[in-house]
């Protein structure tokens, strides 16, 4: 009974832990340097908030995830690969893992292929969507970190699939809006809300 669902997961901050991973990383490399807590993240892009803090961060935060093994190494998110297997098993569900690589691609497109592999298994591998532009792929619904801005710029008047927020440190001060539903975390109800788009 119902539609079949397509839902498109994004990887970092959703099942990918990037902001633990880059933290952990900045502090390493740069003992010294002032740095950003989770708790006081803001805005998606971390290289824009240290650029903020002293100009010559921005360059040093990008120094991190622009590094080979950064990607690859990112911690899962709790409950997230988990729940992405559960979503798979689904009846009439495909699951998708969209996500963007950063331009500088010599590490980044391949360890994310390799993250994917490593955590939800090779026959997962046929599931990725790498793309810069999200809005040219189209799903029942989106989990994904970044405020907004995804869905935001979709050509079609009336979309026909909805957002939803996965909450992050840096999105988590950001006020409710009945347009826009969130999940807090993977142990909230995924299920409920995917089942309440199949109907
Ligand atoms: P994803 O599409 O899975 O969310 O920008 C390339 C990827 O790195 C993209 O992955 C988002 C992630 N990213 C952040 O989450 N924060 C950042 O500050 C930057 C630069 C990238």
């Amino acid at each position: 009974s119902g539609k079949r669902l397509r839902v498109l997961v994004d990887m970092d901050g959703v099942i990918a832990d990037f902001e633990g991973g880059f933290l952990k990383k900045y502090r390493a490399r740069y003992p010294n340097e002032p740095y950003i807590t989770l708790e006081d993240r803001r805005g998606f892009w971390v290289s824009s908030q240290y650029g903020n803090l002293r100009s010559d961060l921005c360059e040093k935060a990008i120094s991190i995830w622009e590094s080979k093994d950064f990607f690859i190494e990112l911690e899962p998110l709790p409950g997230g690969v988990q729940a992405v297997k559960e979503m798979a098993k689904m009846e009439n569900t495909d699951v998708f893992i969209c996500t963007s690589p950063i331009k500088h691609y010599i590490h980044c497109p391949g360890e994310k292929y390799a993250w994917i592999e490593k955590h939800l298994g090779y026959d997962f591998l046929d599931q990725i969507i790498l793309t810069r532009d999200k809005t040219v792929v189209t799903g029942d619904s989106s989990v994904c970190s970044k405020y907004l801005t995804v869905r935001l710029i979709y050509k079609q008047p009336n979309p026909s699939w909805e957002h939803i927020l996965f909450t992050a440190c840096h999105n988590k001060h950001i006020l409710p809006s009945s347009s826009h539903r969130r999940l807090l975390s993977w142990a909230d109800d995924w299920r409920g809300i995917l089942e309440n788009k199949r109907l």
